[in-house]
Parts: structure tokens; sequence; C-alpha cells
């Protein structure tokens, strides 16, 4: 039976090997605002966040291991580690082992459960925008419900679900179900998001995983972009030049906002404090790169947005799926 932990600040480091779930038949679905539900296994543990909000971190081990107290837990020591709140689904911290936190929240942003929280990896769904609905859809200011926990080879999965609800439905009249898989390595955070239509109606959607990298603004630089086409959006967002990127090497001078379409698999980002990371996909087609420049004087300087990003609709039948997957590593 999994125990419940509630700790008002998550541990440096998470129990690794005392809690094992008995069966997946046999495992609590935890919700936002659940009372006391938690679900734990190895590396995973359901606690409270800013705001009273419930979050999970994930801790996966690197290097040696020790046992340590007189309770015979194993704490891994040198853990990466990951937060990802319920509210939005929002990863908000990946830190790798050597304590460095390579996501970035803004100083703005609020943990209330009705704004969508600023910063970390926010999901855009289903409209990336600008469009109909509000900007960037309704996903992130959502509760998503954690619906499976695992680990596999020694790495935490977790996964979170989004359903249709009159909110939703208030914007986009479609039934739905988003499924998004988290896995956390020693050295790289992985996602896999799939939404499916679960209407008797197709509908179409697009969607994007607006990451908030720690950056010195100065010093950042991503690589792979070279021949893609691009809608620069930093004159009018909603009437945007098409373009063609000829840089090897995308710096950040000033206010970008920029949309490519059609980009390779991997991209690469020096986020101008001595750290090299490595952005894989599978069916994220696109990418957007995004800093506000002196539209946010207070923090513009300490990220950089590089989103992997689906721009142009996809459509689903009903029953039909679409799968898309995100790597983040260390290089
Ligand atoms: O992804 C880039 C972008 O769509 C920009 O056009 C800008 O509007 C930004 O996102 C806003 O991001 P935020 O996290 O503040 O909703």
């Amino acid at each position: 039976m999994a125990m419940v932990s509630m700790a008002a600040s998550p541990p440096t480091c998470v129990k690794l090997s005392s809690l094992r779930r008995t069966s997946s038949s046999g495992i609590t679905r935890a919700s936002a605002g659940a009372n006391g539900g938690a679900l734990t296994c190895d590396g995973v543990k359901l606690t409270q966040g800013l705001g009273d909000l419930p979050k999970v971190v994930l801790a996966a081990p690197h290097g040696r291991l020790d046992v340590c107290g007189n309770d015979g837990f194993i704490y891994g020591l040198n853990c990466s580690e990951a937060d990802i709140y319920l509210f939005g689904a929002c990863l908000t911290s990946w830190k790798i082992p050597n304590g460095k936190d390579l996501l970035f929240v803004r100083p703005d942003a609020v943990f209330n459960g009705q704004k969508p929280i600023s910063g970390g990896i926010p999901h855009c769904f289903p409209q990336f925008g600008p469009g109909p609905m509000q900007q960037h859809g309704f996903a992130r200011n959502m509760n998503w419900s954690l619906v499976d926990s695992e680990s596999v080879e020694g790495k935490p999965v977790v996964t979170f679900e989004l359903r249709d609800n009159p909110y939703s439905r208030s914007m986009w009249d479609f039934s739905f179900q988003a499924l998004y898989k988290v896995i956390l390595d020693s050295t790289s955070l992985s996602t896999e998001l799939t939404v499916k239509n679960m209407d008797k109606k197709p509908f179409s959607f697009t969607t994007a995983l607006h990451t908030y990298f720690r950056a010195s603004v100065t010093g950042a630089a991503v690589r792979g972009l070279k021949g893609c086409k691009t809608l620069n959006k930093d004159l009018d967002p909603k009437n945007p030049r098409e373009g063609v990127e000829e840089r090897d090497v995308v710096t950040f001078p000033g206010f970008v906002d920029c949309i490519y379409l059609n980009v390779p698999n991997e991209l690469s980002l020096e986020n101008g404090l001595g750290d090299k990371i490595l952005i894989k996909n599978t069916n994220w087609s696109d990418a957007v790169l995004w800093n506000p420049h002196l539209q946010m004087e207070a923090c513009y300087k300490d990220f950089v947005c590089v989103e992997n990003a689906k721009i142009k609709s996809v459509k689903l039948e009903p029953e039909q799926s679409w799968i898309a997957t995100q790597q983040l590593s260390i290089a």
C-alpha cells in the first residue's frame, strides 16, 4: 500500500526504495485538491508546493547510493530532481545532479490555481495562439490528475491526465483526453504527450511546450535552426513575417518572438551559464524562440524560451491519437 507523504517542503532526495505499489490496479488516482491523496513509489512523491498546490517531486539517482538513518531506507545522493504541479501539469524545476536548476520560473509567477504558472514548462493546448480562445489555450490553467506512477529501470515515471469538463467545453466543445508522461533520468528529462479524440466528431488543435530555460540572455545560443522557414512575430504577432533562418547560431540580442517550421529533431541550447542542453523531439515538428526583452525588464536577462511546438493544426478523427515526445538532456 502506498504511503501518504505531505512534507511542507520537498527533501533534497526522496526515498528511493521503500515504497512500492503492489499492482497497477491498486494504484491511487490522486487529483489536485484530493484530501491526503498521495501516490508514491520509487523516486516519486506527492507533496505541497507553493500556494499549497499539489506537486509531484521526482528524484533519479546519479552515482553512489547510501543507506542513511536507522530506518533502513535508501536515499540517493546526487539526485537529479524534477517538480511538476498538477495545476497545468507544469514542470517548474529540473535540477541536474550538481544542483543547478535548468528551468526558470518568472518572478511574477503566481501559484494560486487560478492563473497559469508563468515559467517552467507550461502546456499550450489546444491553441498555441493567437486565436479565438485565450492565448495558449486552457490546459495550463486546469488541474490535471496524476494517474500513474512507476519506476522503470530505476527511473521515476509519472503520467498526468487532462479530460474535458464544462470549463474546457465553454471554449472548445470537444471530448478529449491528454496524457502527459514525464520520465526523469540522471541527466535527462523526457516527456510524452498523447492527445486522443474521445468525441464523435473530428477536432483540430495546435500545441506547444512553452519551455522557459534559465539563461544569461546575452550568452544564450540556439543551434540547429539554419534553413528553417520562419514566421517572425516581433513586429505584429497577428501578421507574422515569413522568412528563412540564415544563422548557424541564433542569439537573443533584443526582443525575439519567432516561429520556426519543420525544424530538425534535435536542437541545442547553450544557456550562457555553462550548460549545453540538447533538445530532441519526435513529432513536435516546429519550434518557437521567445525572449520579451524590455517588456519584462525584471527578468528577461535570466531566461530564454525554446519551445517545441505544433503550429499547423493537427486534425484527429474520433478515436485517433497524436503523440509527441521531447527529451532534454545535458550534453
Ligand atoms: O511562445 C511565445 C509567446 O507566444 C509570445 O508570443 C508571448 O506572447 C509569450 O508566448 C507569452 O508567454 P506567457 O508564458 O507569458 O503566456
